[in-house]
């Protein structure tokens, strides 16, 4: 993601996105982020949408990301 004046532009990570071993990398907006297209359907707050994360090293790595209210800060995510 990069700002072009005041217009936000996203873009896939071709590669994928790099984590070095014993680093950590918050997937969050404004930062990188997952960005789902062409839904065909909406999402519904306080729903678990189940996903695979997948890793060059690690495997595929099934997970559930919690459908939250937009602007929603960490500690409402019960961190
Ligand atoms: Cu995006």
């Amino acid at each position: 993601m990069k700002m072009d004046g005041s217009i936000m532009r996203m873009r896939a990570l071709e590669n994928g996105l790099v984590i070095p071993a014993k680093t950590t990398v918050n997937l969050e907006s404004g930062s990188y982020h997952l960005m789902f297209i062409d839904l065909t359907a909406g999402f519904v707050k306080g729903a678990r949408i189940p996903a695979t994360l997948v890793f060059e090293k690690a495997g595929d790595i099934d997970v559930f990301l919690d459908v939250l209210p937009l602007g929603a800060k960490p500690a409402e995510r019960g961190r």
